[in-house]
Formats: C-alpha cells, structure tokens, sequence
C-alpha cells in the first residue's frame, strides 16, 4: 500500500475516534476557566424526595460541566424563600428559587389557574398540563418579568388537612385556624372551605401547631413523613387533596442567559431528569408513607368532597391581571385528558 493510502487510512482513523470521543464524552467541552456558583433556595427539609431531588441534580450538574457549574442546595429557607427567594431571582442574583407556581402569580397571574384548589386527580394530569402550549405561554410570560422557569413539574404530593381533631365537611373546619403558606391562593382556598387560613412559614409551623396557635395545618403525606408533623398531636388527615403539591425552578433569564449554552442544556436537562425521578419516586413510596404514618397513630378520613368542591366555586373566577377564560382554557384541557 503506498503512503497515501496509509496517511489516508490513518486520517480516517484519526478522524473517526475524534467524532466518537465527542459523542462518548457528555461532559461540557467549553472554555474551562468558566466557572458559576449558583445558591438553591427551597423550604423543604433535607428527608423530603424535594430535597433529595434538588441534591442529586446538583451534584449531577457539577460532575457533567466539570466543577464549572456549582450548586449549592440550601434547605429549609436557610436563605431567602418563598416570596423572598423569587424576588432574588427577580433582583438577578446568581441564585435559584424553587416554591410552588402560586409564587409566581404575582408576575403572571394566569399561573394562579396552574394552581388553583382540586384541579387535579392525578400527578400525571398535572404534569401533561404543563406540557400544553398554554402553559408555555405562561412560561414564556415569566421571562419578561426576569424569571427563567426550567421546569414546573417538581410535585411533593396532594396537601390534605392535618388536624388534631377529624375534617370531613366544610362545618367541620368552621372557627378552626389551619396554617397555610402565605400565598393569597392558599389563603382564599382555607378560607372558603370553611377555616380561617392563618399564613406562616414552615419554621413556624410545628411549634404553632404544638403550642396550639393553630388548629391544624394542611399538607401531603410526604410533608407529614418528613417533618414528624404526626409528633405535634396532629394526627387526623381529611383527604381533602384540595392542592396538588407542585413546585418550578426559577432563575433570573440574564444570569441563565449568560450560561455558555451547552452548560445551559445539561443544567435544563438534569433538572428535567430529577423531576420526573422524583415524582416516580413519590408514587412508588405512597402505600408505604401511610402506612408509616399510621404506625404513628395518624388516621386518615374520607372528606365530602362535593361540599368542598361547592365552597371553592368562587375560586375558578378570573381575578386581577388574568386572562379572561383561563379556567375554561385549564379545564378543557383537563377534560381531554379524561376522554
Ligand atoms: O413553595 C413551596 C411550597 O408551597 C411550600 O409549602 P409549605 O410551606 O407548606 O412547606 C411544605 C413542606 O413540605 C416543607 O417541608
């Protein structure tokens, strides 16, 4: 073979496991002196699926981009939370907020219809909702008021009422003070239910409830599990699963702008990935919660449903600043879901 063909062959050689190299290696091959440190803030506490979700996705986005993209997780509203956190990320800190879509309706109202009381009969309704172009579009609403939301689909269970006496109709809630998030969704929901919402942050909540502040509060097993709510004395749920539990990761669009974007595409990607992981991981683990819970001496009520469902009738109005026929827009496709 003369030394063309030989340079020829090794060229194709050479060529060829350069191409496979590229593919083999997922990590970043950007500039290597790049490097991000970005504060995750969330309320939840660290034996929460949340919390371990947000942990793993971490540590899976620093170990893909090589140490250029670093995540520090801080749990339990260590730092700024709630309304506060999404205002970090408003302000463009290098910083990520994840709370429930309710935290978002202050800058695009329509996602208070995202979120609104017994919408959903399943995890999976919820998330092929977000999924939908109309709530892209509400996504895409967000950007122009600074927020970058990566996904919408982290879900932490149906929040139902944790009380230290049994609820199963709306009288059965009157005069009682449950404790809620301080959202005016979850205020307006507690209180045309039949309770007066009393609205704290979750570091408050246990020993409000402990010391008898509240009469109760309202939440998802898993929260329950997680936070030994049981050991409060609160230890009757009425099923009402009035609120799926769901929450989006938000940062600021200029700070996600100024990502190289192929660091951009494997932080969207991990953050995708832990969510579906994670909500997996919660319908598997279900059975199991409630029957740990029960150990501890928690009873679960059936509610009346339909007497609920009538007393939150006024919340599927359009209020202030949202789209007139959003809730029938949600609905329908709520409905096709269940052909
Ligand atoms: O924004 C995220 C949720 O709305 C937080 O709900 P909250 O304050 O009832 O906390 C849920 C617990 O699981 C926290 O451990």
């Amino acid at each position: 073979m003369n030394k063309f063909k030989v340079f020829g062959v090794l060229a194709v050689v050479l060529v060829f496991s350069l191409v496979l190299a590229g593919c083999g290696d997922r990590t970043a091959t950007v500039d290597d002196d790049y490097k991000l440190v970005l504060r995750l803030s969330h309320v939840f506490n660290p034996a929460e699926q949340l919390s371990k979700s947000m942990d793993l996705v971490a540590e899976r986005i620093y170990e893909r981009t090589n140490g250029a993209i670093e995540i520090q997780t801080f749990p339990q509203a260590q730092l700024p939370a709630y309304k506060e956190g999404v205002e970090q990320v408003v302000r463009g800190a290098n910083f990520i907020s994840v709370e429930d879509p309710s935290f978002i309706g202050d800058y695009v109202p329509d996602m208070k219809a995202l979120y609104a009381p017994m919408m959903y009969e399943s995890f999976e309704e919820y998330t092929t909702l977000t999924q939908t172009d109309l709530v892209k579009d509400m996504i895409a609403r967000a950007e122009e008021s600074g927020i970058k939301i990566l996904t919408l689909d982290y879900i932490y269970g149906f929040r139902n009422i944790i009380t230290r006496e049994p609820v199963r109709t709306p009288a059965d809630l009157s005069g009682k003070q449950i404790r809620v998030p301080g959202t005016d969704l979850y205020i307006n929901t507690l209180n045309n239910m039949g309770a007066i919402a009393n609205p704290l942050p979750w570091g408050e909540t246990l020993s409000a409830v402990q010391q008898g502040v509240v009469d109760g509060l309202e939440g998802s097993e898993f929260t329950n599990i997680g936070n030994r709510v049981y050991e409060t004395g609160a230890t009757h749920v009425g099923l009402s699963r009035h609120i799926l539990g769901t929450c989006g990761v938000y940062i600021n669009i200029d700070v996600w702008n100024g990502i190289p974007e192929n660091y951009r595409n494997i932080i969207e990607e991990e953050f995708l990935k832990g969510a579906v992981e994670g909500t997996q991981i919660l319908s598997d683990n279900h059975a199991a919660v409630v029957a740990e819970l029960e150990s501890h001496g928690v009873q679960f009520h059936e509610v009346d449903g339909a007497a609920f469902r009538a007393r939150l009738a006024p919340m599927y109005a359009e209020t202030a600043g949202m789209t007139p026929g959003v809730f029938e827009a949600v609905f329908a496709e709520l409905d096709a879901m269940r052909q």
